[in-house]
């Protein structure tokens, strides 16, 4: 049997194969598939106790006996340690409740009989050369004052990122950021937070944060 089609069935045929073709070959809309997102995990610090919470334990000097000139006293937050032995001065940690910036306890730090040098507040991390840290802290003191932050390689003496700020009696927030050369595996070093008293000062800190930053 011959198919014969009139224009009218043709123009359905072509109308058909059209649709078909459209189907097909036409990406549409609809319910949107949910591409994976990215989830931004913030990277873990790398510092132990960054808030300065209890429990505190005796501070003490950690140089080598002979050496020591400073005197050390008080109680120091757990993780964190002094590096003033060397120095010329006395200083006396302790706890402070009261007037706290994060979580409840923050760590007080005395200096009296001021000869020369300066008190160091250290917690030892190992870092990755060529990668770029973050270092923050917030701190205060009881009249205007010097401190500064810093990266230090224990194995070069090198410092990275030192960064003198002046601080009040009001808390403020020093941020400063480096990439430490060397070899993998090193450099072992300390994170530092120096005050440089030139008269009897009590400073305050707190909330002493490092990170690796996002690539
Ligand atoms: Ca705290």
């Amino acid at each position: 049997m011959q198919v014969v089609l009139k224009p009218a069935g043709i123009l359905f045929v072509l109308l058909v194969i059209g649709v078909a073709l459209w189907v097909l070959l036409v990406p549409h809309g609809g319910t949107p598939t949910a591409e994976p997102t990215a989830t931004s995990t913030p990277p873990p610090p790398l510092l132990q106790n960054a808030s300065l919470e209890e429990p505190f334990q005796n501070a003490r000097p950690f140089g080598s006996p002979t050496s020591i000139k400073a005197t050390v006293q008080g109680e120091i937050a757990n993780g964190w340690r002094d590096n003033s032995d060397w120095a010329d001065l006395t200083v006396r940690y302790g706890i402070e409740r009261t007037n706290v910036i994060e979580g409840k306890a923050c760590q007080k730090i005395e200096t009296k009989n001021i000869g020369s040098g300066q008190v160091q507040l250290v917690q030892e991390v190992r870092v990755v050369p060529g990668k770029n840290y973050t270092l923050s802290a917030k701190a205060r003191a009881s009249g205007t004052a010097t401190i500064e932050l810093l990266f230090r390689d224990f194995e070069t003496e090198n410092s990275y990122s030192t960064k003198k700020v002046p601080v009040t009696t009001d808390w403020r927030t020093i941020s400063v950021t480096f990439s430490p050369t060397g070899k993998a595996g090193t450099p072992r070093g300390g994170f530092l937070m120096v005050a440089m008293p030139t008269k009897n000062t009590t400073y305050w800190v707190d909330d002493v944060r490092m990170f690796e930053d996002a690539p």
